[in-house]
Parts: structure tokens; sequence; C-alpha cells
């Protein structure tokens, strides 16, 4: 499982970022590993993929677009009729092509209709490092929207460095804000526009720790807040009943010398009511997180098969 191993710790160490780009690896691992498997029948082959597809789950708690994304690839391999390994990686190439092409189609259109909300010299708040939201900023600036981007910090890790070096080098103005000033400089956006990790059944969104205080502080000032995410990352194991886990990750990331004794919790996450959540843009356009269950299902149906 060398390779499952190796993505699944670059995960962990947030070599890899965003919830995306975590799919993204996630696919890619298993695709490769089980390239080098020496698997003597289908059993054992399905064994090795249902490890693999563990050991990636459990890098990152927060991650149910992964887990969508695992949970495709190992319907489409079990419910084929392969023959040999050479047929199954056949097949699992494949499918992890179709799925990469669903991303990055979904991802084109997030850009489209996002892009179509940047315009007039808005100014835009944003916070940590999210593809869906780049994608928006990248198309708006192609397409010659006047716009500009106040980023925060997004402590402990600075993701939010990573958005502000991307906007530069795309030639787009932007300002960076540590996370404790968006309430001073909320009154100065025109709206405020974040990525997401979890959509939940209840139409609530989970985001880097903060979000949910600056929907709070938008609501406030009365400023537009959106979320921008592919519908990947629907989470059906909140339909069940369960709540979305909110992974907490070392304290050291929030003070490596804190003095002995020191509790230091250092959630990475936070839950976004949608009642404070003006649009999802989304692959079916912006929608209300009330009505994100329908249009999941419609998107992806098989998302609400049971779990294997
Ligand atoms: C990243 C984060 C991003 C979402 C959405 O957290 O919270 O806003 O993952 O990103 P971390 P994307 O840095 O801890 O992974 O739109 O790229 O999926």
């Amino acid at each position: 499982m060398n390779r499952v191993v190796e993505a699944a710790g670059r995960i962990r160490r947030l070599e890899v970022q965003g919830a995306t780009e975590i799919a993204f690896e996630a696919i890619r691992a298993v695709v490769e590993q089980m390239k080098l498997s020496e698997a003597s029948d289908r059993a054992s082959a399905l064994r090795e993929l249902a490890e693999a597809v563990s050991i990636l789950s459990g890098s990152r708690e927060t991650e149910p677009c992964m887990r969508n994304s695992l949970r495709f690839l190992n319907l489409s391999v079990r419910s084929s009729d392969w023959r040999s390994l050479g047929e199954l990686n056949e097949l699992l190439g494949g499918t992890a092509d179709r799925l990469l092409r669903v991303f990055s189609e979904a991802l084109r259109k997030i850009g489209e209709i996002g892009s179509m909300r940047l315009s007039g010299g808005v100014r835009v708040l944003t916070h940590c490092h999210s593809s869906a939201v780049s994608r928006i900023f990248k198309e708006s600036k192609a397409r010659g929207n006047d716009f500009e981007v106040v980023c925060t910090e997004t402590r402990p890790l600075f993701q939010g460095r990573r958005t502000a070096r991307e906007l530069l080098e795309n030639g787009i103005k932007a300002t960076m804000i540590v996370d404790s000033a968006v309430g001073y400089f909320m009154p100065d956006v025109d709206m405020v526009l974040v990525g997401c990790d979890a959509i939940t059944s209840q139409g609530s969104v989970v985001n880097k720790v903060g979000t949910g205080l600056i929907a709070l502080a938008a609501r406030d000032a009365g400023v537009p807040f959106h979320v921008a995410s592919e519908l990947m990352k629907f989470d059906p194991e909140t339909l069940h009943g369960a709540a979305e886990p909110i992974e907490e990750r070392p304290s050291i990331e929030v003070w490596a010398e804190g003095p002995y004794g020191l509790v230091v919790r250092n959630p990475a996450f936070d839950v976004t009511r949608s009642a404070l959540v003006d649009g999802l843009i989304c692959e079916e356009g912006i929608v209300s997180l009330g009505s994100v269950v329908e249009a999941v299902r419609r998107s992806y149906p098989w998302i609400f098969e049971q779990s294997f």
C-alpha cells in the first residue's frame, strides 16, 4: 500500500490542501496503487481496493468529497464484471478519468456562473484557499471584470497567503488582513465568497475554521455571503443522522512552544448554518442551501446509494 500510504501522508500533512485537490490526490493514488497489485483473484483485489479506500478516507475526517470520489470508484469496480487485473486497471483508469472530467466541468460552470457576480468594481472578501473560489476569480479576470479581493491570513496555517499570491500572479488586486480584522473591514466589502469542505443534508456548510464567524459578521453588516462548491462535497452520511465530523489538528500548529500545561484546541473547520448563506454557487447554478439535497440527487444520484 506504499503509494496510498504516501498520498494519505501528504493529505494529512496538508501538502495537498483543499477538498477538491484532496479528492484528486486520493483518486490518483487508488489508480496507481492498484496498478501495482499482484492479487491472484477478484476477492483479494477487492480486499486491496477496500484497504486503499479505508487508508485514504481516514487521512482527513472532514472530506466527503474525497469519500464520495472513492465510493464512486469502488461502486464501479464492484458492479463490473472484470476478469483480470489488466481489465480491473483499465476500468479503474477509465472511471477515474470520468470522475476528473466531472470535477473539471463542475469547476468550469462554477467559474462561469460566479464570475457573473463579480463586476462593477465589487470588493469581495474571502477566507482560506479554495479552488472553486479561485476559479471564479480567474474567470472574472479573464472576462475583464473590475473587482478586488480582501483575503484573510487564515490562521494557523496561512492558506490565505496562497490565495493572495495566486491573485497577484493573475493580476488581481488583493489586500491581506488578519482574521480578526474581518469585522472591521466587513462594512467596506460588497460580498463574501468562500469555498467549503462539506455540505450537510440540512444545508449547513463546513469550511475552514473562522468561516462561521465571518458569516455572522456579514449578516450583521448586511453583506451577501456566498459559498462556491461542487455538489460532490455533499455528505450523504448526514442524511442518516451523522453529524459532519470536524477534524481537530495538532496544537503545535497554533503554538509550537507554548507554556507547559496550556490547553490548545485547533479545530480545522467550523459550521455555517444555511440561514446565513445567501447562495451556493455550484454546477447547477446559484441555488439555495434549502434545496441542495434535490440538486445533488439530480446531478449525482449514486451518492445516495448505501455505503459499501
Ligand atoms: C481548505 C478549505 C477550503 C475548502 C474548499 O482547508 O477550507 O476552503 O477545502 O476548497 P485545508 P476547494 O487547507 O485545511 O484543506 O474549493 O479547493 O475544494
